[in-house]
């Protein structure tokens, strides 16, 4: 059995998008503004050095009581204790994750086309990352967008907690909300906000908002 997900506010870090802010300052900034969860994602650091900064990390989400995700590398995951792994369809399978962290680790999946949810593998899933709900200049190599029709659809599928991401900002965070996500997973509108923290804010406000129309 894996732990509840009662999160509404993913932080997905870009280090690239904090407009040359100290890495560590936006996130801070963003936990305190409401963020309830957060994934390092880093595509371009050597496993030591993705290690030492998950370290880091780890030490100021546990500060917030917030949980620390690691995207792709069960290696760092399993280093720093993370609370959890995300993958997408093309990184290790969550089985095969699950042989090195255990059975009950938690790894949350990215479904990158509708197809992707009928897997025998997505039933494993902790929640389901909706990748793209809209395109996005951050993530250039998305295949589909799933838009409001295809979250509801996949909503009514599944009881799964659903993270959508992918071009959320705050004038469309209420519906995406309304229309079946249970957590918004947001990179540029954070990271590149001037403010993190006000920026999480709004965003908490406008979820729930979202969460009254359901
Ligand atoms: N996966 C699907 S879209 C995306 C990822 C990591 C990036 C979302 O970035 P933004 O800036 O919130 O649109
Ligand atoms: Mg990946």
């Amino acid at each position: 059995m894996y732990p509840d997900f009662p999160y509404r506010l993913y932080l997905v870090t870009d280090h690239a998008l904090c407009m040359g802010r100290d890495f560590f300052w936006v996130v801070e900034q963003s936990l305190k503004g409401g963020v309830d969860i957060v994934q390092l994602r880093e595509k371009s650091l050597d496993v030591e050095s993705f290690i030492q900064k998950a370290e880091k990390l780890k030490v100021l989400c546990d500060k917030y009581h917030v949980p620390l995700v690691i995207n792709d590398s069960v290696e760092v995951a399993k280093a720093v204790g993370a609370v959890a792994l995300h993958v997408g369809q093309s990184d290790h399978s969550i089985s095969e994750a699950q042989k090195i962290v255990g059975e009950t680790y938690p790894i949350g999946l990215s479904l990158d086309k509708s197809e992707d949810y009928e897997s025998p593998e997505s039933s494993k899933a902790w929640y389901y990352g909706v990748s793209p709900i809209y395109a996005t200049p951050t993530k250039t190599d998305t295949i589909y967008e799933w838009g409001l029709e295809g979250l509801s659809l996949l909503r009514k599928k599944t009881e799964k907690k659903l993270v959508a991401i992918g071009s959320i900002k705050t004038s469309n965070a209420a519906e995406i909300i309304s229309h079946g996500a249970d957590c918004l997973a947001v990179v540029s509108g954070i990271c590149s906000a001037p403010s993190p923290a006000h920026a999480a804010e709004d965003f908490k406000k406008e979820i729930e908002k979202g969460l009254k129309h359901k």
